[in-house]
């Protein structure tokens, strides 16, 4: 039912409304768009999150508009260039953090503030933890290039014991070159004997011809399975111009795309376990949590 949320306050002769306006831009504030007739002139100001808040008890602040903003600092420099008088200092609130005023209109003072622990503001999310004890992986690995591939498959072998899996849990099946890896990922998938898959490979343009056929088929092919079986599948297939990138990739300059692919495999595991668990759990926006 409810579209938005509009709360308007006079902000005085037009000059004013100008300065206002400026500092709000200044701050990071969009402008919305804005309306004028013979009478008046108004111009929104869109931030990302806002809500109606309702209190009972002690009020959190004395002005009735609050501005969050992440550098609290900055933003009272900014005030003060165009409100020199109308700024107070920063003072700490009883809610944790801290707050400064700004007179900008003859009745219109607003509170601008920042929490002391900016993690408090960030939105909630769930984010896998890079704990792969108890977890099962399976690693689809060509031997096409397999000095290469060898390299890759002992990066993600070192990335999943570190993080805790045990050698048991790990499956790893190997394919003829980077075209196999898909349809062995899907058996494997299918099997529902893994909680993520991690597919190596690697491509050389200069070596084949129709090295973007089998790219796109291989890229193609890993996407669709982890979208179809629902399962985790990370990339760890190298597409590289020369054997010298390749080289780089697989432990050298550019760190290991095995490592790495095997990392990410472990977080969207346990994203997976955490979404599945908790997932159903509401989610609530940011607050203002009292401490
Ligand atoms: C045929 C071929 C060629 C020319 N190059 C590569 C490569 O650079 N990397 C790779 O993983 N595989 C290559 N292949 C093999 C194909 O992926 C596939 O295994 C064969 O065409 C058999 O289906």
């Amino acid at each position: 039912m409810i579209k938005s949320l509009t709360i308007y306050r006079l902000a005085g002769s037009p000059e004013e409304f100008n300065k206002l306006s400026a500092f709000f831009k200044g701050l990071g504030f969009e402008p919305g768009d804005g309306w004028s007739d013979e009478y008046s002139r108004g111009a929104p100001h869109l931030a990302a999150v806002g809500n109606l808040e309702i209190v009972t008890g002690r009020l959190p602040a004395e002005p009735d508009v609050l501005v969050e903003v992440n550098d609290l600092d900055t933003a009272c420099k900014l005030a003060r260039t165009y409100f020199p008088k109308g700024t107070s200092e920063i003072s700490d609130t009883h809610w944790a953090s801290r707050i400064f005023t700004v007179d900008v209109a003859p009745n219109l003072r607003i509170g601008f503030w920042t929490f002391n622990d900016p993690a408090k503001s960030e939105p909630k999310a769930f984010k896998g933890e890079m704990i792969a004890t108890g977890m099962r992986f399976g690693i689809v690995v060509s031997r096409w290039n397999s000095f290469i591939t060898e390299r890759l498959l002992q990066g993600a072998l070192d990335a999943l014991r570190r993080a805790g899996a045990a050698t048991r849990d790990i499956k790893i099946v190997r394919v003829p070159g980077a075209f196999e890896i898909p349809s062995a990922a899907r058996t494997l998938a299918e099997s529902k004997s893994v909680d993520a898959i991690i597919t190596l490979g690697c491509l050389i343009r200069g070596e084949t011809d129709h090295y973007e056929h089998i790219a796109t088929e291989c890229t193609r092919g890993i996407g669709q399975s982890a979208q179809e079986t629902g399962l985790p599948h990370t990339y760890g297939v190298l597409t590289c111009e020369t054997l010298e990138q390749a080289i780089d990739r697989a432990g050298l300059k550019a760190g290991n795309k095995g490592f790495e692919a095997a990392m990410s495999a472990i977080e969207m595991a346990s994203l997976q376990r955490k979404v599945k668990v908790t997932g159903s759990a509401s989610q609530s926006g940011v607050s203002r949590q009292q401490t």
